[in-house]
């Protein structure tokens, strides 16, 4: 019995290749200054042995809408064409722009060209290249690196930064500029992106990057959390020939936070600092010290604090803790052996509380 279910599933493996679900974080069909016309040209590529069959939506935020186009097929090892694809597959007129999605029964490759078909009048083409990104890929904390910004629009290079939720769930993303030498220089206020949500912001946008406009530099970062998984990119642009290139986000492992360290000192008879206030989300070691005889801690199980054998000179009781948004609150502890003519009065507080 257990072979033959092995061998069934090993042959729907081999008939029926992995699919993927493929998103173009951005296309765009629309004017720019001084007659430009931007268009994504996509070439979408199947380099397995069988056809595939992919169907095709449109993210449109012009319009809001969702804009499902009829499946097509894509031949094995062969490559399909769709110039200006928000107008030839989807049948877009001009202002059209956003995510393009495909979800397709094999593994292809997708590919994009973002390009400004007239930027100098001139009929010259330039524009930035853009992966299709499997949305297994998206990021729930991720770098922008090579970011660039200048205070003259003449020259120097600007950056816009493009977050793409694929997923069902709103997404918050938050996000920190820095310097190369790691300086903050803004930190990010985005709007919540709803399920299929997309946002282009400026790093020049006072409202989204404070701190940002006016800033001369060439070596700039971003880093992001979010709390769904999220496609990013930017687009930096030297101003004064609108030439741009893309950065697409690469995962990022920040460091934990520092554990900051209390220590509280028991004598008899106060627990001093006799309130502790601890933030939720950082990670604290505690450590309660005695400063003269044996004392006790009382109170503080509901925060993960135990010290059965006291608090002793030779001995203290150290605890760490990260706190919870369910932990918020004020916690009454008492010592709990006696130490003296003072005993009954010898208790302090900890205070858990929002950021
Ligand atoms: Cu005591």
């Amino acid at each position: 019995m257990t072979v033959r279910r092995f061998a069934l599933s090993l042959f729907a493996a081999c008939a029926f290749p992995a699919a993927a679900d493929v998103v173009i974080p951005s296309s765009a069909f629309s004017g720019g200054a001084g007659d430009a016309l931007f268009q994504s040209d996509v070439r979408v590529f199947n380099p397995g042995p069988v056809e595939a069959t992919v169907t095709p939506v449109l993210y449109d935020q012009a319009t809001g809408e969702t804009v499902t186009r009829p499946a097509f097929t894509v031949p094995a090892r062969q490559q399909l064409k769709f110039d200006n694809v928000l107008s030839t597959l989807f049948g877009r007129s001009a202002p059209s722009f956003g995510p393009i999605r495909f979800q397709t029964t094999a593994r292809l490759v997708v590919s994009s060209s973002v390009n400004n078909v007239n930027a100098c009048r001139n009929g010259s083409v330039s524009g930035q290249w853009l992966p299709g990104i499997d949305v297994s890929a998206a990021l729930t904390a991720g770098a922008l690196v090579q970011l660039a910004t200048s205070a003259s629009a003449a020259t120097g290079y600007r950056t816009n930064v493009v977050f793409h939720n694929p997923g069902t769930l709103p997404a918050m993303v938050s996000a920190r500029v820095r310097r190369g030498d790691g300086t903050l220089l803004s930190t990010a206020s985005i709007p919540a992106l709803g399920p299929n949500g997309f946002t282009q912001r400026s790093l020049a946008d006072p409202s989204t990057f404070p701190g940002v406009a006016g800033t001369t530099d060439t070596n700039l970062w971003l880093e992001f959390t979010a709390d769904q998984p999220v496609l990013a990119f930017a687009s930096v642009i030297a101003n004064a020939s609108g030439d741009p290139f893309a950065i697409v986000a690469t995962a990022d492992t920040p460091p934990p936070p520092a554990t900051t360290v209390i220590e509280v000192t028991a004598r008899q008879f106060t627990y001093e600092p006799n309130v502790v206030t601890l933030t939720v989300g950082k990670p604290y070691q505690v450590v309660f010290r005695s400063a003269d005889t044996t004392h006790g801690l009382g109170g503080l199980s509901a925060l993960g604090f135990s010290c059965p054998n006291g608090i002793t000179p030779e001995q203290p009781c150290t605890t760490n803790i990260t706190p919870t948004a369910g932990q918020v609150g004020t916690y009454d502890y008492a010592c709990t052996i006696f130490c003296g003519s003072g005993h009954g009065t010898m208790n302090g507080k900890i205070v858990v509380s929002n950021p």
